[in-house]
């Protein structure tokens, strides 16, 4: 058997639901693209995107891996038939984030297959990473021909949707020729579902997104306390919108999606218990979960905004009038001080 052969068994064996083989040499357009994007600030105060910026066009480097020659593009799908169903508290969080991190779920599998890789050839070295690492997750998996980059700026595997997350495997082993991908090419065609559907009209144009309007951003990364103007709907934690409207993700569901099953401590919360937290109860409550990289008070803020949202709609919502009331006699002063205002308009 192949070493291509017997890495993609493995894979499978460890619940990877699509891999692809890249050669690592540098990517030229995407990192052009890469630059552009931190040129225009579209990054905000995501600073880490902006370090070492102009290395981000290679992995060959001591930071990932010396002596890189094959990148292993790497999905897991989280799509899951009955998230419409989920509980309310949990439906107001981006799907991939409802279950137990995905980051410990996908490195540790990838870990494993990097330890299967090293054991191929004596000295061959073989590296794991999720998300975290400057390395341009997308651009290598386009390269790969894993999937392909939609106008949402998502990789979407043909038949399987973009409903997944991604990880590579870096490799100093060089697979035969035959064994890596070639880009498959765009398949949108004249579709703009999910640009015309984005709330916050974050997109500037097709494939290219300004990260500071996207709700992801505001909800999660943003460590400075955000505009309280655009409307970000019943979302507290990321945003799937530009991804619902796909036609590509009106695939069945496959495989085992357990790992993303919500927490149960989402169904038992509300929004009046959410934004009283205080620090330690929001590392308790956030434990073992993606809404832990949020802070204490994006999430508080965000909360408000939706009480303010419901309340506008319907004053006798019950649960939304104490979170408002929560929120202003908070300990923390700059979390009062959003609350008034946004009560005061
Ligand atoms: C920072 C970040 C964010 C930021 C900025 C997102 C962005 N679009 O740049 C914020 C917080 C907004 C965000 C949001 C989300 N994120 Co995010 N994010 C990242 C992270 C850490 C870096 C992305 C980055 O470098 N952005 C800068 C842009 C310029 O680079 P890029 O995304 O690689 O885009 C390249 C291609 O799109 C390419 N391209 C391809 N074709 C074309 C064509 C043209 C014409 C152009 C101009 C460009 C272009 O150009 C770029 C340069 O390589 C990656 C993990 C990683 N290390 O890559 C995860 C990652 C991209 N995020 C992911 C997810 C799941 C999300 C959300 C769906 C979460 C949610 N539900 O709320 C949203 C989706 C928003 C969206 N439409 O992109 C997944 C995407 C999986 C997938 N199937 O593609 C990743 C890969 C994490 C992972 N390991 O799975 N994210
Ligand atoms: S995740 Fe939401 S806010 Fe961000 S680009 Fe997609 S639709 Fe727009
Ligand atoms: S919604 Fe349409 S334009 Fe957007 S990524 Fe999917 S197919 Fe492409």
């Amino acid at each position: 058997m192949s070493a291509a052969l017997a890495i993609r068994a493995r894979a499978r064996e460890l619940g990877f639901d699509a891999i692809a083989f890249a050669r690592a040499e540098p990517l030229e357009l995407d990192h052009r693209r890469y630059l552009d994007f931190i040129e225009r600030g579209y990054h905000g105060d995501m600073a880490y995107l902006a370090d070492n910026a102009e290395l981000r066009a290679g992995v060959d480097r001591p930071e990932l891996l010396d002596g890189t020659r094959t990148v292993i593009c790497l999905a897991r799908r989280y799509a899951r038939a009955d998230a419409d169903n989920d509980a309310p508290m949990a439906r107001t969080i981006a799907r991939y984030a409802r279950g137990r991190d995905y980051h410990n779920f996908i490195q540790k599998r990838a870990r494993h297959l990097a330890q299967f890789i090293r054991r191929l050839g004596d000295g061959v070295g073989a590296r794991a990473f999720v998300d975290a690492a400057p390395l341009l997750e997308r651009a290598w998996a386009a390269r790969a021909g894993l999937g392909f980059v939609g106008k949402n700026g998502l990789v979407i595997i043909p038949g399987q949707g973009s409903f997944c997350l991604l990880g590579e495997v870096l490799t100093t082993l060089e697979l035969d020729s035959v064994d890596y991908g070639t880009p498959i090419g765009e398949r949108c065609g004249s579709c703009t579902a999910c640009l015309d559907v984005c709330p916050t009209e974050a997109f500037v144009a097709p494939f290219v997104l300004d990260a500071r309007r996207c709700i992801s951003f505001q909800t999660i990364e943003r460590r400075t306390d955000p505009p309280l103007d655009g409307d970000f709907g019943e979302r507290l934690f990321g945003c799937d919108a530009c991804q619902e409207v796909c036609p590509y993700n009106r695939v069945a569901p496959g495989g085992d999606t357990s790992p993303f099953e919500p927490l149960p401590r989402w169904a038992e919360s509300s929004l009046a218990a959410l934004v009283a937290l205080d620090d330690d109860a929001f590392s308790n409550l956030t434990e073992g979960s993606p809404v832990g990289r949020a802070t204490r008070r994006t999430l508080a803020i965000s909360v408000v905004r939706l009480a303010k949202r419901r309340l506008d709609a319907e004053p006798g919502d019950a649960d939304a009038r104490a979170a408002l009331d929560a929120a202003l006699t908070h300990k923390d002063e700059a979390l009062v001080a959003v609350a008034r205002r946004l009560t005061a308009t």
